[in-house]
């Protein structure tokens, strides 16, 4: 997919839905999370049901079975999966207190679990086999949604159009060992009373989602490959209008197909090499996995907060994801770098939120950002770059009435400069650790 051809996004006509891709552009920071019985064996969501991807999908585990063994431990799981420390309040908690502003959630990844309390299916989370159907917080997308609601947070349903469990994308007689990631097992043209059952099945699990769980801002459609142009029609537009017959203001994003459900633009692990003019929110992993992986390595609050000014300078979102633990906990290390995100983001917030990507974007060392008639500037340190030098340069022209530093001094003193202006540093900046990033 090419995250730079502007021209491949279709402006909705709808006057709600641009407004309400305005508030998307407003909010900035997203919390993702990948979570089901996966999680339990630290590997990657969905993709260590496949050989083809088990070098880097199952963390080491030497899963030397045949395919249709290797599925049905695989699909056993659930039986095992009793995330009795789940605690949505708590989730909510640190995600609001920490600058995120919305939820984005796995409801179902390609493996067809699906973690509310759907009627489509007995793979679920409060299914007979799944030991937590006893608990009182079972349909943990109704108690996640909910809590993150109530904290004012936007919801972002997370929804796999591929399913690796359902019969339906199994043509019958077909050994189930045949398994093929980017497509059903048969082709729909041969099998179409089949795909029907499929689209019906999948049109009936959205619907529950968006009527019985309260408001949805975004229904995050992933596995783009399920679509018309690949032969895999699942007649999403019908089932889009529905859903909107009832949340007016649902925002789509169906993930590298264009056209008009690709409201949001959504690069992965990555972004666009230049500010885009359109909605998108890049998802990037805050460890190294989508999933829950024991040991993990996470990226540094400079790291992430570099990432996240990168992100909105160029006029995008950041849905960062962490992987919540089987147990129900989240990762010690990805609450520390919620928090630390959210220390530095108190102070330096408004420049951040609600802003637009102005040009350059970038220059030097510095990142740009515009909210009215202001200009920030983000002049950001890198590890270990000690000295706060005395005057500090900022590449970008313009007539700048004043300039100050956000959560600090005003009325900076300040030159014009071949290329910019360079403002004196007040002494008390210049002193201490080493600071993420000035704002100005
Ligand atoms: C991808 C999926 O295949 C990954 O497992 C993950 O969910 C990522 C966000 O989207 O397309």
């Amino acid at each position: 997919h090419n995250y730079s051809a502007e021209e491949e996004w279709v402006k909705p006509e709808n006057p709600l839905l641009l407004e309400r891709l305005e508030w998307f552009k407003d909010q900035k920071l997203g919390l993702m999370m990948h979570w089901g019985p996966y999680s339990q064996l630290g590997i990657v969501e969905s993709w260590a049901l496949s050989d083809k991807d088990a070098e880097w999908s199952r963390d080491g585990i030497d899963w030397d079975v045949d395919a249709e063994e290797l599925k049905r431990q695989y699909f056993g799981l659930n039986r095992t999966f009793n995330p009795v420390r789940f605690q949505p309040e708590l989730w909510a908690d640190l995600a609001a207190e920490n600058g995120f502003k919305y939820l984005n959630f796995t409801t179902k990844h390609h493996d067809g679990f699906c973690m509310w309390d759907t009627r489509t299916t007995d793979y679920r989370i409060t299914g007979p086999d799944c030991p937590f159907h006893t608990h009182k917080h079972a349909d943990i997308c109704k108690r996640l949604f909910d809590a993150f609601r109530a904290r004012g947070l936007g919801i972002s349903a997370y929804f796999s159009k591929a399913d690796w469990h359902t019969p339906y994308y199994w043509a019958p007689g077909m050994e189930r060992g045949t398994f093929t990631a980017r497509g059903p097992s048969y082709d729909p043209q041969d099998c179409p009373w089949l795909w029907e059952k499929f689209v019906r099945f999948t049109h009936e699990q959205i619907m529950e989602l968006m009527t019985r769980y309260g408001r949805i801002d975004i229904l995050w459609l992933d596995a783009g490959w399920v679509c018309a142009q690949n032969g895999q029609d699942i007649r999403l537009g019908e089932v889009v209008e529905k859903a909107r017959s009832i949340q007016p203001w649902l925002l789509t994003a169906d993930r590298t197909v264009g056209g008009p459900y690709e409201n949001i633009i959504t690069p992965e692990q990555t972004l666009p090499e230049r500010p885009l003019n359109v909605p998108w929110e890049s998802c990037i992993t805050m460890g190294t996995s989508f999933s829950f992986r024991y040991e993990d390595q996470y990226k540094s609050v400079r790291q992430l907060i570099h990432l996240l000014i990168e992100i909105v300078a160029k006029g995008g979102n950041l849905a960062l994801n962490i992987g919540p633990q089987p147990d129900g906990r989240l990762p010690e290390t990805a609450i520390s770098r919620m928090k630390g995100m959210g220390e530095w983001l108190k102070a330096y917030g408004e420049a951040i939120y609600g802003t637009r990507a102005c040009a350059p974007y970038s220059a030097g060392n510095c990142h740009f950002t515009k909210k009215g008639d202001v200009t920030y500037a983000f002049y950001l340190y890198k590890e270990g770059d000690e000295i706060v030098p005395e005057e500090l340069h900022i590449p970008i022209r313009g007539d700048f009435g004043k300039v100050g530093l956000v959560g600090g001094r005003d009325g900076l003193e300040h030159r014009r400069t071949d290329n910019g202006i360079a403002v004196r540093m007040p002494e008390e900046q210049r002193h201490g650790q080493t600071p993420i990033a000035h704002v100005f």
